[in-house]
């Protein structure tokens, strides 16, 4: 492991745009692909990237993030590695809680302090990517940057989601954050590969290296007051240090609401998806939970994605993603979905006390119809029940379900009984 350098992950404030998923558990506890969970993605990059000393800040929900961290990374009592959760925590002298991304580094800077490293990398939480994290040091050094920012470039419609930047010779000269208006004078020289694809505008990736006394200098002292890396700390350090931009151009997805987190994960069941999970060196670690083999009968199957411990005896799957202990009735038909599995099998026991009960069983009932839809876990859908997610549906919030840019999102352990239609 390098000893160089410790990261800090952004693990989200109140995670409001991924809602209902956030609603019991913390955006980085966020199941993702079937059997993953968000956090798995920026800690599988550090340690694939022989970083091996990692801080999680979070502020809403822990619990959930807490046992899965605790459940999956173990490192040998000989490594120096560790994954910890930070939680916002009230002290005497900051009764507030993270004010931003800044401000969360800053109120965990003691936590970290003790552990020695010459920079400091800070990741968010909620992106979808593999990079090495040594070439950015190696570039960050070679530049001789104070600080370094990873940096894509993205076309005209994503351009003011993002931190804008300008650079002459790898050092960013300006950089505005998520820019309404006056686009066209941050075009940049983006190379005829990315040009070609309309992509002329560097974006910041929010992967940020400090050399770690400047962060110190800057959070405690200089920027005592800035709550925001991206709208305080990142912009008002251009031009006083010096700010290298390293270009990235594989993939690289911002997942942090609900049709960018549906469409990430559907993205995994094409035949070569651009984030590859089958990879022999750039693997995503999560919990072995040392679970059976999927059970499949009688279903037609099209691009999906099966994880362990499902039974399913559907009609048809097709571009879905189905997590893991997942159970599908007969006759059923999924298009466009992500059902993220359940927790638990039901014990024989329980299945018979929920069919005297006349309550669906755990997992989805015969002879549904579900197309454009998230289900979250541990949810109950009855037979025949039908939904058909699309543009045709405007936004709402129900106790069962919520609709976001017509995609239907069934909130963890929801019931929907026989025949419900959405
Ligand atoms: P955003 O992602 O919009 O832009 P922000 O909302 O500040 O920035 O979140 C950055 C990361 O920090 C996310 O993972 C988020 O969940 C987490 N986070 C936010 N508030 C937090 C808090 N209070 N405590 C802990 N974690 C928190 C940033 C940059 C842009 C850049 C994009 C790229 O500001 O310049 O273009 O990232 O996605
Ligand atoms: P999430 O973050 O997806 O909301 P959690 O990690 O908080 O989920 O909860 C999942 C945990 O709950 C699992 O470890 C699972 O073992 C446990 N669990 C939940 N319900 C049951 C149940 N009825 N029987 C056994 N285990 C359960």
């Amino acid at each position: 492991m390098n000893n160089e350098i410790l990261s800090v992950i952004l693990g989200g404030g109140a995670g409001t745009r991924l809602f209902p998923l956030t609603a019991t558990r913390s955006k980085p506890a966020v199941p993702i692909a079937g059997k993953y969970r968000l956090v798995d993605i920026p800690i599988s990059n550090c340690l694939n990237s022989d970083i091996g000393r990692m801080f999680v800040l979070t502020m809403y929900n822990s619990a959930s993030l807490n046992r899965h961290i605790k459940n999956t990374y173990h490192f040998s009592p000989f490594s120096s590695a560790f994954v910890d959760i930070l939680a916002a925590e009230q002290t005497p002298d900051n009764p507030a809680w993270f004010q931003g991304t800044a401000d969360a580094v800053r109120q965990c800077l003691r936590h970290i302090e003790p552990f020695d490293s010459d920079y400091i990398l800070i990741l968010s939480g909620d992106q979808l990517y593999q990079i090495d994290f040594q070439e950015m040091l190696d570039s960050h050094k070679a530049n001789g940057a104070d600080i370094t920012i990873a940096t894509i470039p993205v076309a005209q419609k994503e351009a003011s989601e993002f931190g804008i930047l300008k650079t002459e010779n790898n050092i960013i000269t300006a950089f505005t954050e998520k820019p309404k208006t006056g686009l066209e004078d941050w075009v940049s020289d983006t190379g005829s590969e990315m040009q070609a694809l309309g992509k002329v505008y560097l974006a910041s990736m929010g992967i940020y290296i400090f050399n770690r006394q400047l962060l110190f200098d800057l959070l405690l002292h200089e920027k005592k007051d800035s709550a925001d890396f991206g709208k305080e700390i990142i912009p008002q350090s251009i031009g006083k240090y010096k700010v290298a931009s390293y270009q990235y151009e594989g993939y690289w997805e911002d997942i942090g609401n609900i049709a960018a987190f549906f469409d990430a994960n559907l993205a995994l069941t094409k035949d070569l998806p651009e984030f590859n999970l089958f990879d022999n060196t750039k693997a995503i670690y999560t919990r072995p939970r040392l679970l059976p083999p999927a059970k499949i009968s009688g279903t037609t199957l099209d691009h999906t994605i099966i994880a362990e411990a499902s039974i399913i005896n559907a009609s048809k799957i097709e571009s879905s993603v189905i997590g893991i202990r997942s159970r599908i009735g007969y006759g059923t038909t999924m298009v466009h979905t992500y059902l993220m599995g359940n927790d638990f099998f039901e014990t024989l026991d329980q299945i018979e006390d929920a069919k005297q009960n006349g309550t669906p069983l755990l997992g989805i009932g015969a002879r549904c119809y579900i197309e454009r839809a998230i289900i979250d876990k541990d949810c109950r859908i009855g037979d025949d029940v039908k939904i058909i997610g699309g543009k045709h549906l405007a936004d709402a919030d129900t106790p069962l379900y919520t609709i976001k840019e017509g995609i239907v999102v069934v909130k963890k352990g929801s019931i929907l009984p026989n025949g419900f239609t959405i």
